[in-house]
């Protein structure tokens, strides 16, 4: 951990550091909390994974424009403890920067959130709460005047998924596609291949936006207080413009699963309407103001399309041979593909339902 106090010391943290440890289970960037004594807050670290990141540069100045704006709406609508609501990042002792590059890695550090929770899984009350929050978080971000670029260039594109999963069962670089399995969960990908890209014809045809999202609402992306208070959104590296689908399919994709997304019962996976109805009211609740029409009705065809793009995503991963995600052991990847396309299924099954449900809203 020395080399690692060393980065950390390249910041502007008040208080001597006590302790640097490993923190939360992220599966892109590594990420650490680092103690210190006095008054002082508590700090967290991250090395960004510059392999996925590619412009790191671009990512903290999204960041910064973001965390401003928001804390501005915020000061404005007479909101204390800032700290607590939107996270702030420490510049370079030398530098108004808020990365530092060593010559290999890319770190940055922010203010740690203290008596503050995340979890995996969540009741309806918790998901109604979440999901007038990230609609606040679009709606707050609705008249951000920075132009913020793609820190992950199409990121939520399903042609472009669809696309590089093609050429990963193409290419087969690991022989992992002579699996009769394998084969036919490609077969099943394929089917709604089309009705899944849906969103990208719209957007061409002009009558879809993009809006500045989240893009990476899993469940544990979000912070609460001791009594169950919305504190604030984290994990800002993939905010960009996207669909709003986005925002509305990745936490119900993670939320509304019975189970967690690499759970290997696939019989247990399940899509919880319970879950739905609590986030859907949520949601609209606060991004009313600034929905149109097609993005309204549209909803539960975000909801299907994110355990789509999901599954799409880690077989890709599971067919070139694990580059992507970290993984805990050898077919992971698979048991996860399994376990989305499982919370696709089911999510289908419930359309109709959503359907009427967002409507009687
Ligand atoms: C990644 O970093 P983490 O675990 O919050 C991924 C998301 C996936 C998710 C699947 C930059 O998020 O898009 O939905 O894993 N982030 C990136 O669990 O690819
Ligand atoms: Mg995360």
């Amino acid at each position: 951990m020395e080399a690692v106090k060393e980065r950390v010391l390249k910041f502007a943290i008040e208080g001597e550091i006590k302790e640097i440890r490993p923190l939360g289970n992220g599966l892109i960037n590594d990420t650490f909390k680092v103690v210190t004594a006095g008054e002082g807050p508590d700090y967290v670290l991250q090395c960004v994974n510059h392999a996925i990141f590619k412009d790191v540069d671009l990512l903290q100045s999204n960041i910064e424009a973001v965390t401003a704006h928001i804390r501005t709406k915020l000061e404005a609508a007479g909101e204390k403890d800032l700290d607590r609501k939107v996270l702030r990042f420490i510049p370079l002792k030398d530098s108004p920067k808020t990365y530092y590059f060593d010559g290999e890695k890319y770190w940055r550090v922010s203010v740690f959130i203290k008596d503050a929770f995340t979890f995996e899984t969540v009741n309806p009350e918790y998901s109604y709460y979440a999901g007038k929050a990230f609609g606040n978080f679009e709606a707050m971000l609705a008249d951000i005047p920075a132009k913020l670029g793609e820190t992950i260039p199409d990121f939520h594109n399903m042609e472009l998924r669809s696309r590089q999963l093609k050429e990963a069962i193409a290419a087969d670089p690991v022989g992992r596609m002579a699996d009769p399995e394998v084969q036919a969960i490609a077969a099943e990908i394929a089917e709604y291949d089309f009705e899944m890209c849906k969103a990208e014809r719209m957007y061409r045809e002009g009558v879809l936006p993009k809006r500045i999202c989240h893009c990476d609402t899993k469940v544990n992306n979000m912070m609460f207080d001791a009594e169950g208070n919305v504190l604030c959104v984290i994990d800002l590296d993939t905010v960009m413009p996207s669909f709003v689908f986005s925002d509305f399919g990745d936490f119900l994709r993670t939320a509304a699963n019975t189970v967690a997304e690499d759970d290997p019962a696939v019989d247990k996976v399940a899509f919880r309407m319970d879950i739905f109805e609590a986030f859907a009211k949520g949601y609209i609740e606060s991004a009313s103001c600034f929905l149109t029409p097609v993005e309204r009705e549209n909803l539960p065809y975000g909801a299907l399309l994110f355990p789509y793009m999901q599954a799409v995503r880690f077989f890709a991963d599971y067919i070139n041979g694990d580059t992507y995600y970290k993984i805990k052991y050898p077919e992971h990847n698979l048991v996860r593909t399994r376990n989305q396309l499982a919370l696709f299924r089911s999510a289908k099954s419930h359309m109709a339902e959503m359907a009427s449900f967002i409507q009687s809203l």
